[in-house]
């Protein structure tokens, strides 16, 4: 059976995106919490994943880790669940979208880590973490404005939706206005309410993610 080892859920964004993407193929999988920020965590992480670094996945031999080459991975195991979008086109924005979030996005990042199960008053954000959000929005608007949403490529959840769900979760967290209905929407989805609620009943804090 598959095996996905992810970070505390309360903290860990990368282990929720491709854990989202392996709830949407339906695939049965095993999970594996390493609790982040304990004495042992690297070494932890490392009995799974080389990188030192969560989500990892396991499928037989073959590990698999970095949050975007377990999503493909998936992608290719289920070419039937449509992790990605089936028009070429929309598929190569689909993975701009997604390598975009990948590769960027360090100031929101960086002020507002993801506390999922948190919710602060609003605070004006600094000018760079504030231009992260722009850009973000302004993703989200022309997405969904191309597909009629709800979905960022349509009618249904893709792995560029899964990129997005912890800045939804950031955005929610930390009260920033902007992309309301997409936010309300991606919040909602069932599988990610199954993880805020299993990152609701953790008792572990991780002390670098929670000072
Ligand atoms: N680029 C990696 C980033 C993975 C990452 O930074 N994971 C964090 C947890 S969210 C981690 O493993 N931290 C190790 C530690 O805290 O010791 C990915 O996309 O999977």
């Amino acid at each position: 059976m598959l095996k996905i080892v992810i970070g505390n859920k309360k903290y860990s964004s990368w282990s929720l995106r491709p854990w989202l993407a392996l709830k949407i193929t339906g695939a049965p999988f095993e999970e594996q919490v390493v609790p982040l920020d304990m004495p042992d965590t690297a070494q932890n992480i490392r009995k799974y994943s080389p990188s030192g670094r969560v989500p990892a996945l396991l499928d037989g031999d073959l590990t698999v880790w970095d949050s975007i080459a377990i999503c493909e991975y998936l992608h290719e195991k289920f070419p039937q669940a449509g992790l990605w979008p089936a028009d070429a086109a929309q598929r190569a924005r689909a993975r701009a979208v997604s390598a975009e979030m990948h590769s960027g996005f360090t100031n929101l990042r960086n002020d507002c880590s993801m506390k999922i199960v948190q919710q602060h008053p609003y605070k004006p954000l600094r000018p760079e973490t504030q231009a992260d959000v722009d850009r973000i929005v302004a993703i989200w608007d022309e997405c969904l404005r191309a597909s009629k949403g709800p979905w960022l490529f349509g009618k249904k959840p893709t792995i560029a939706d899964c990129m997005y769900a912890p800045v939804v979760s950031r955005f929610r967290t930390y009260s920033i206005p902007g992309g309301k209905d997409y936010v309300d929407h991606v919040w909602s989805w069932p599988i990610l309410q199954e993880w805020v609620t299993a990152a609701r009943a953790e008792t572990l804090v991780a002390k670098f993610h929670e000072p």
